[in-house]
């Protein structure tokens, strides 16, 4: 593996981790505010990026490279209103999108074909990932402070499950 990509891939994995943190604190932010089913889907969000960065130590170790990992930032740990950690949610997610299209572009750049077919998995996740974001911003944008609307959102966002293969696939 081209030393560059093994450095971008390494830097790539821990935005993964931190994506895990980032809303791993969501969910102890959602579950202070008594929001229980967005803490629970906020969790279950938070295992898929582990798998995520998972999927990109297991390439690294695949293609003879080394696994550095790296200190992984504090996230915040209060957010202004449900719509603000979800709005964060989506603005990360887009960044996310933006630093894995960069990853593509190097991969083109190297040459590197089987990096490139290894992220086009990611390409289709962040497109998944941006849209759902976005659509329980739009929710939270219309239900306002109605606190009716926003129990029916928690409890919609509740129903989500952690299926292990279901995020690698
Ligand atoms: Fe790994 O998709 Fe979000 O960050």
């Amino acid at each position: 593996m081209k030393k560059d990509i093994e450095k971008a891939f390494n830097d790539h994995l821990n935005a993964e981790f931190f994506s895990a943190y980032l809303y791993l604190s969501m969910a102890n932010y959602f579950a202070a505010e008594n929001l229980d089913g967005m803490a629970a889907w906020m969790r279950v969000q938070s295992e898929e990026e582990r798998v995520h960065g998972m999927k990109f130590v297991d390439f690294i170790n695949d293609r003879g490279g080394r696994v550095a990992l790296q200190k992984i930032d504090q996230p915040a740990i209060e957010w202004k209103s449900p719509l603000a950690a979800f709005q964060e949610a989506y603005d990360h997610e887009c960044l996310i999108s933006a630093k894995i299209n960069e990853l593509v572009d190097l991969a083109n750049k190297q040459n590197d074909h089987a990096a490139h077919n290894f992220l086009q998995w990611f390409v289709s996740e962040q497109v998944e990932e941006e849209a759902t974001a976005q659509r329980i911003v739009e929710q939270l944008k219309r239900v306002g402070d109605n606190p009716v609307g926003l129990m029916i959102i928690d409890q919609q966002l509740g129903s989500r499950t952690f299926a292990p293969a279901e995020a690698a696939d």
